[in-house]
C-alpha cells in the first residue's frame, strides 16, 4: 500500500512504530524496520550516548530505514536532536512537547521531522516550522496523552494540515487501521501492540499484564500534574490516584513514580512500576512477531478497504 508516508520514508508498508520508553530499543525498532514498517528508537530520558550506542546496533541489524523518537521533557534532548545528525539518522518523531528549536538544525541535515501532537494547533504550528508529516495522537494511547480522542482529533488535523497524518491512539488490527485511512490518515502509529512482540526485550511480566487486560483495565495518572499518563491499573495507580484526590503535592506525586517505568520493563515489577500501555490492550492477545503483526494488519485492512 503506497502513501506519501511510505514514499517519504521509503518504507514497504505505512505503519510506524511508537517511541516508547525503555521499550523501544534497537532490536524492536531493527524487527519493525525489517519486516517493512518504520522502526524507532526511543531515546526518552537515556544520556546522549546511550542514544549513540542504540543507533549503532540498530544499524548492524537491519539495512532499511528507522528512525528516533525525541522526547521533549527530557533535559538531554539538545544533545540527543545533536547525535540524530551525527549518526546520521534520516527520520525524527518527537513527542511531549514543541521541537520548534531544533527544527533548522535537522532540516540542514535532510533529518525528515514527523512531531507527535495531541492538538490541532501544535499541528498547524509544526507545519508551519517545516514538518514533514504529523503523528496525531489519541488519548486512547499509553503514557503522555492530551485529551482528544483518535476518532475526534485524526480528521480535524488532516482538515487543518497538508502534510501527511499519520493516527496514533487504539489501533492494532487491520480495522483500526481501515478507520484510520477512513478519517483521512495516509499510515498508523503502534505502540502497544508492538509491546508484546516476540522481539520486544520487555519482561515477560509486563507482556503478560498487557495481553490480560481487559478494555477497562487502564487509569489515567497525573492530570493534575499537568503530565497525564495512561497506565494498566496495579497498586501504584490505586495508591497515585488515592493520593491525587486527596491533594498531594506534585513532589510527593513523583516519588511514586520516579524509576517506575524501567521497574515494570526491564524488572518485571507490575505491581509497583508503571505499566505504560493503551486502551487497544483489551484486545492484544498474544505475543506474535514484527512481521506477523504488520502483515496480519496489512492483509486485513486491504481487505476491508477493498469491498
Ligand atoms: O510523548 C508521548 N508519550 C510518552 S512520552 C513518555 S516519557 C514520560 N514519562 C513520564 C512523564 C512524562 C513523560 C511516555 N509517553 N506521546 C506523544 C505525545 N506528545 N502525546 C502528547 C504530546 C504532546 C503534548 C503537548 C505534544 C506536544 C505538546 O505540546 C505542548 C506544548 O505546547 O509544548
Amino acid at each position: 500500500m503506497k502513501t506519501r508516508i511510505t514514499e517519504l520514508l521509503g518504507i514497504e508498508y505505512p505503519i510506524i512504530q511508537g517511541g516508547m520508553a525503555w521499550v523501544a530499543e534497537h532490536n524492536l525498532a531493527a524487527a519493525v524496520a525489517n519486516a517493512g514498517g518504520l522502526g524507532l528508537i526511543g531515546a526518552a530520558s537515556a544520556p546522549p550516548e546511550v542514544v549513540r550506542e542504540e543507533i549503532r546496533k540498530a544499524k548492524e541489524l537491519t539495512d532499511k530505514p528507522f528512525g528516533v523518537n525525541v522526547m521533549l521533557l527530557n533535559p538531554n534532548a539538545e544533545e540527543v536532536a545533536h547525535v540524530v545528525v551525527e549518526e546520521g539518522v534520516k527520520v525524527v518523531t518527537t513527542g511531549a512537547g514543541n521541537p520548534g528549536k531544533f527544527m533548522d538544525l535537522w532540516k540542514a541535515n535532510g533529518v525528515k521531522v514527523i512531531p507527535v501532537v495531541a492538538s490541532v494547533a501544535m499541528a498547524k504550528m509544526m507545519e508551519r516550522a517545516g514538518a514533514d508529516a504529523i503523528v496525531a495522537e489519541g488519548m486512547e494511547s499509553g503514557g503522555h496523552i492530551g485529551s482528544q480522542t483518535t476518532m475526534t482529533l485524526v480528521p480535524q488535523i488532516v482538515d487543518a494540515v497538508s502534510i501527511p497524518v499519520i493516527a496514533a491512539g487504539g489501533i492494532a488490527d487491520g480495522r483500526g487501521f481501515a478507520a484510520a485511512k477512513m478519517l483521512g490518515a495516509e499510515a498508523v502509529q503502534m505502540g502497544t501492540a508492538f509491546v508484546v512482540a516476540k522481539e520486544s526485550i520487555v519482561h515477560e511480566n509486563y507482556k503478560q499484564k498487557v495481553i490480560k487486560a481487559k478494555d477497562i483495565d487502564s487509569e489515567v495518572t497525573g492530570a493534575s500534574t499537568g503530565h497525564p499518563i495512561r497506565v494498566l491499573r496495579n497498586k501504584m495507580t490505586r495508591e497515585y490516584l488515592k493520593k491525587e484526590q486527596e491533594g498531594a503535592s506534585f513532589e510527593e506525586l513523583e516519588l511514586l513514580t520516579l524509576g517506575s517505568l524501567r521497574k515494570a520493563v526491564m524488572e518485571g515489577d507490575v505491581v509497583t512500576g508503571s505499566v505504560m500501555a493503551g486502551q487497544i490492550a483489551g484486545m492484544i492477545k498474544e505475543e506474535k512477531t514484527c512481521k506477523e503483526i504488520i502483515e496480519g494488519i496489512m492483509n486485513e485492512a486491504e481487505e476491508l478497504l477493498s469491498k
